[in-house]
């Protein structure tokens, strides 16, 4: 009996114990791991739909149980694990009005945890990798927003402070482009006061745009090394470390992470692919585009090595402070957004640096459809503006690209450049040429060519469009308007005939004149500057005006050298 009553009193001495980590564990799998218990329960009330901004949190648990020792998570809340989030039906009507503000859906991303967890998506070579951590250097991030939304910033901030090795942490910059909205002000200066980071919040008084408001962050930074990021990006497990691995070893090295997607309306997060880098077309338009085999072949098909990249997307890459310096930081001519991402690309590599994407590095951002916020004095002012900041500086011959697509461009004022040129002839950059030979041999742009602009027929005047079709539709044929766009045409001195994101004149094979890949087949013309012949070699026929009930498509012909197969081509340079 005795013995019984033993056995009764451990049995309830394990329950209470029980019960206590129960209590415990619950509080913590509410994902209440960076706020006070009363935020806790604000953030169950919240997620069970009535999301409003915290009004102040502390890094709670973060704070007593010390790094390395959490408990890992069994998430349940909504968006957990970087799943999708289902707006419940009751707040449909809301999200949609409220997408209008951010241009993505805030109530999806005000019900998830800013401390939500994700997957570690990194590939298990990266996985295995070991860091000297203790050598690399620090660094500050820097975050520039102009009216971003709470919950998609402090969310990027929590995934800084739970996924970067503390020692490497030196400080987050937050700088306030001028934004105009409650909650980004003495909100935010005392929620972050409360973080186990050293955070400083900086503010313009006026609109500076992005690029100025880098500057004023990097001014303000006490790190060796500067990463910049998007104030709605989300950091996953061991995203740091292989950065600053790069630039630790190459001082010169300018480092992005692989950028996933975190989906505007439901905020999933999905993983984007390693098989991609930077490129750019004529208009300067910033595009992602496949790895050649050329760069899987030089990482010896390592995946888990950084490719090399001709440029970077702008929005989240790390850079050595002093270098950052030495290499002319940004434009500050720059205006509000846009260029900087290319001016930024062609100066590192042309002046001596590098750029890579770290595929062991992932990082998420919201990409958007649109723009949510104001642009003084109009887009299109302000994106000419900028890109004509980098042409004229940094592109050479090859700047006639740009304008001959968007020859209005020209009357647009971009300021003075004359310290940037000066800039290039200090640093003692390479030419435009060599960058295209050297870093960017798949680049749409040609290294030599013959002619740059229409392609007009003599007999009809009428010009060559491609009317905004894609690869495998046919030509158009239209009034010349002189305004670029469509009707630019370059022949190469590979002999295509080719226009802007890779696409070429070529021929079907009934003999149609279509628009292809300039890749493909078919896509070769010899161009005879005394006759005006335009004769496609694999077939021996010539280009022509459009015959029978064909009347706006260009067609081939056998060659006769008359006035309907007569071409002039813009800006001709045989030699
Ligand atoms: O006036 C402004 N002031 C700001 O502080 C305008 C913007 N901003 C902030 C803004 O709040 C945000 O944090 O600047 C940051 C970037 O602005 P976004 O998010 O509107 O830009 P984006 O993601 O559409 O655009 C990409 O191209 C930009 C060109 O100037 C910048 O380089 C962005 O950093 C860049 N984003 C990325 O590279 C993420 C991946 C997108 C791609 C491809
Ligand atoms: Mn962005």
């Amino acid at each position: 009996r005795r013995l019984k009553f033993q056995y009764c009193k451990v049995i309830i001495a394990t329950s209470m114990v029980w019960v206590m980590v129960d209590m415990f564990l619950l509080m913590y799998f509410t994902d209440c791991s960076a706020m006070s218990s009363a935020d806790c329960q604000r953030k169950a009330k919240e997620e069970n739909g009535n999301p409003q901004p915290p009004k102040e949190s502390v890094g709670f648990l973060e704070k007593i149980i010390p790094q390395g020792l959490m408990p890992k998570r069994v998430p349940t809340g909504p968006g957990e694990q970087g799943r999708a989030v289902a707006v419940p039906d009751s707040m449909k009507d809301e999200a949609k009005e409220k997408f209008k503000i951010n241009q993505f859906n805030l109530v999806a991303s005000d019900m998830i945890s800013l401390n939500r967890s994700l997957p570690d998506y990194r590939m298990d070579a990266c996985k295995k990798k070991e860091y000297q951590v203790s050598k690399f250097p620090t660094t500050s991030i820097i975050i520039v927003f102009h009216n971003e939304a709470w919950s998609t910033l402090l969310r990027l901030v929590h995934s800084i402070i739970n996924r970067s090795p503390r020692a490497l942490l030196k400080e987050i910059i937050l700088v306030d482009d001028a934004s105009d909205k409650d909650h980004l002000g003495r909100q935010l200066d005392n929620y972050v006061k409360k973080l186990p980071v050293p955070v400083k919040v900086l503010r313009s008084e006026e609109r500076t745009g992005l690029i100025r408001a880098r500057l004023k962050g990097a001014a303000a930074s006490t790190g060796e090394v500067l990463t910049f990021l998007d104030a709605h990006c989300e950091c996953t497990e061991g995203w740091l470390e292989p950065l600053l691995h790069e630039i630790y070893k190459d001082r010169t090295s300018v480092v992005c992470p692989i950028i996933d997607v975190i989906s505007d309306d439901t905020f999933e997060y999905i993983t984007g692919s390693d098989m991609t880098w930077g490129g750019f077309n004529w208009k300067l338009n910033f595009r992602w585009y496949p790895v050649p085999q050329r760069e899987l072949e030089r990482r010896g098909g390592d995946r888990s090595l950084p490719t090399k990249t001709p440029t970077m997307a702008g929005g989240l890459f790390a850079i050595q402070r002093d270098y950052f310096y030495e290499i002319g930081s940004y434009d500050e001519g720059m205006d509000i957004w846009g260029g900087e991402n290319l001016e930024m690309s062609y100066r590192v590599w042309m002046c001596g640096g590098q750029i890579f994407i770290v595929t062991c590095s992932r990082v998420g951002h919201v990409f958007r459809k649109t723009s949510p916020y104001s642009w003084p004095g109009g887009v299109a002012r302000i994106i000419n503006h900028n890109t004509q900041r980098i042409v004229e500086v940094w592109m050479d011959e090859y700047k006639d690209f740009f304008y001959k697509i968007n020859p209005g461009v020209k009357n647009t004022a971009y300021g003075d450049v004359t310290a940037r040129k000066e800039l290039r002839k200090k640093l003692q950059c390479k030419s435009f040429r060599w960058y295209l030979e050297n870093v960017y041999p798949e680049s749409q742009m040609p290294l030599d060519f013959y002619s740059l602009g229409e392609v007009r027929n003599k007999e009809t005047g009428m010009c060559i469009d491609t009317m905004g079709r894609k690869s495998g539709e046919k030509v158009g044929m239209v009034a010349c308007h002189g305004m670029g766009g469509n009707q630019v045409f370059s022949l190469t001195k590979k002999h295509k005939l080719m226009t802007d994101d890779n696409t070429c004149i070529v021929t079907s094979h009934n003999k149609k004149v279509m628009l292809g890949n300039c890749g493909g087949g078919n896509t070769e013309w010899k161009y005879d500057q005394k006759t005006f012949v335009l004769k496609h070699v694999n077939t021996d026929m010539c280009l022509q005006k459009p015959i029978g009930r064909e009347r706006d498509t260009p067609s081939l012909g056998s060659c006769t050298g008359e006035l309907s197969q007569q071409w002039i081509l813009g800006d001709m340079k045989f030699d």
